[in-house]
């Protein structure tokens, strides 16, 4: 019996391990750490053997395949020497692609976005009474879909790293939002390399499938010459018209209208829940690939308006004394936080810190010198916010903890003001994930503002 070993007893590992298991295979998982309860719970329920605490290697090379979960980088001292065997080292998504039984995959990837367009298709897919999952970087992991349900479509939010693993897998819709840098410290500190880990969403892709991708984004541009890409194309921009005979969307004056083949929808922005141009890319990602999926074009446009903001995405959080407090906690790189303030109508109190991953602020400063009154740098080591950002914003406060923050931002905010945390820097210096900020955020903005 094929023997097969999962690294990782993660969302991802244990998914991976139960459907290996129901597959028939000889399974291991190992985990470096220890497993959290709940997942060593599902895998007695499945009787899956496990070890935890270390990864034994003579049980790990024994393998003819290892599953490694996507937040185990490549240079782990145990997937060098799986690899130094020859033994392959797929992802959790190639894993359980092998078992669709039909069942047809729309993936989403991008340095941006991907979330919220991923949960837009869900919502459309899943209004309209189509058996769908939703699954991948959010939610429940694909492989555990796939053991313990049976789906028509999946709506799958692709990371780089799973993307990595991915050899033979096959999106028959593939999105792409944007490349903007993120996660060099695992490419080699190399751009390049991130987009092409990126384009591998296109992989395998035939003349069936549809590729939705940003026409305005230039670093797109640059990759799509080197790939032979047979399947359709559907680009959607704001900026730059592209023409492509399989369709687009473009957005003129606040509308845009988007057309795959001789499906086509037109969507008033302004009707939409969710505000701002990054939001319009993402209505007209989910739109596109909405229409090659064959969902009802009037259904399309009622799911994408009904559609209210991801938490920790711009989320509103109230309005207190003409404050208004906006969470955008997920806002983990500069790009994100460009579309925070492009969207922003109001003067704002800019919350931003933590830990820095090399960021170039430059593409912010002119939207901090238009709109920021108050910056108020929320980290441990503030330097490089209070460097960058001098001479720029009229005020600067730097805060080592967040109830000093918040403080600092209740009292700059003045009646007709927004303060948002958009903080551009990963959050592990003050909080245990970006999730746990954004909700430090709201309960503080709830008891004090
Ligand atoms: N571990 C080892 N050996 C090692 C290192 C770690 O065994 O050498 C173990 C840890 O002890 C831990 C497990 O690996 O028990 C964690 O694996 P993981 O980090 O891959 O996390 P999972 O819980 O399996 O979740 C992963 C994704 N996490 C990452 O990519 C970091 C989840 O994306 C994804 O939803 C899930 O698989 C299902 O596919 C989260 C994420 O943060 C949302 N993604 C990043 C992002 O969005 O920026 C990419
Ligand atoms: P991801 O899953 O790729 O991290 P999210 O939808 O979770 O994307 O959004 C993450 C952050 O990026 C949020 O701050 C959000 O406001 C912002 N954002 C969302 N869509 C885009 C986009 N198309 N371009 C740039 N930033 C975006």
């Amino acid at each position: 019996m094929k023997k097969i070993v999962v690294l990782g007893g993660g969302i991802s590992g244990y998914g991976s391990a139960i459907l290996a298991k129901k597959k028939g295979f000889d399974v291991l998982l190992s985990d470096a750490g220890r497993i959290a309860d709940r997942f060593r719970a599902r895998l007695d329920e499945w009787e899956v053997p496990y070890e935890e605490g270390g990864h034994t290697e003579e049980r790990i090379l024994a393998a003819s395949e290892v599953i490694k979960s996507p937040g185990i980088p490549d240079t782990a001292p145990i997937v060098r020497r799986i690899r130094e065997k020859g033994i392959p080292v797929i992802s959790e998504i190639e894993f359980a692609g092998r078992y669709l039984d039909g069942a047809r995959c729309i993936c989403v990837t991008g340095s941006n976005g991907k979330t919220t367009t991923t949960s837009l298709i869900y919502k459309i897919l899943r209004d309209a009474g189509w058996n769908v999952a939703l699954g991948g970087n959010i939610g429940e992991s694909f492989a555990y879909s796939v053991a313990t349900g049976r789906y028509d479509w999946y709506v799958l939010e692709l990371s780089s790293f799973q993307l990595d693993g991915m050899y033979r897998f096959r999106a028959h819709i593939g999105v792409l939002t944007n490349i903007t840098p993120d996660h060099l410290d695992r490419y080699d500190h190399s751009f390049e390399n991130y987009a092409a880990a990126k384009m591998r969403i296109t992989q395998n892709m035939t003349s069936r499938d549809w590729f939705v991708y940003s026409g305005d984004d230039e670093t797109i541009w640059r990759q799509l010459p080197k790939y032979d890409l047979r399947m359709r194309q559907l680009p959607f921009a704001a900026r730059n018209a592209v023409a492509s005979g399989a369709g687009d969307a473009f957005l003129l004056d606040g509308v845009f209208t988007a057309t795959a083949g001789k499906a086509s929808v037109e969507i008033d922005t302004a009707q939409m829940r969710i505000g701002g141009l990054h939001n319009a890319y993402n209505a007209m990602a989910a739109a596109l690939a909405a229409l090659a999926a064959g969902v009802d074009p009037g259904q399309i446009r009622r799911s994408i308006c009904d559609f209210a903001p991801v938490e920790h995405r711009l989320e509103p959080c109230g309005d207190r004394g003409g404050v208004e407090w906006i969470n955008d906690s997920k806002a983990t790189n500069v790009d994100s936080v460009w579309y925070a303030l492009e969207s922003m109508k109001r003067p704002v109190v800019w919350i931003a810190g933590g830990t820095d991953k090399g960021n170039d602020y430059g593409p912010l400063k002119d939207f901090a010198r238009e709109k920021v009154h108050t910056l108020v740098c929320m980290g441990i080591d503030n330097a490089k916010l209070q460097r960058e950002f001098g001479g720029i914003v009229p005020a600067i406060v730097s805060c080592p903890t967040f109830d000093e923050a918040m403080a600092a931002a209740k009292r700059a905010a003045r009646p007709g003001d927004v303060v948002l945390l958009s903080p551009a820097c990963a959050s592990f210096d003050l909080f245990k994930n970006y999730e746990h900020r954004g909700e430090c955020f709201k309960s503080w903005v709830k008891e004090h503002a």
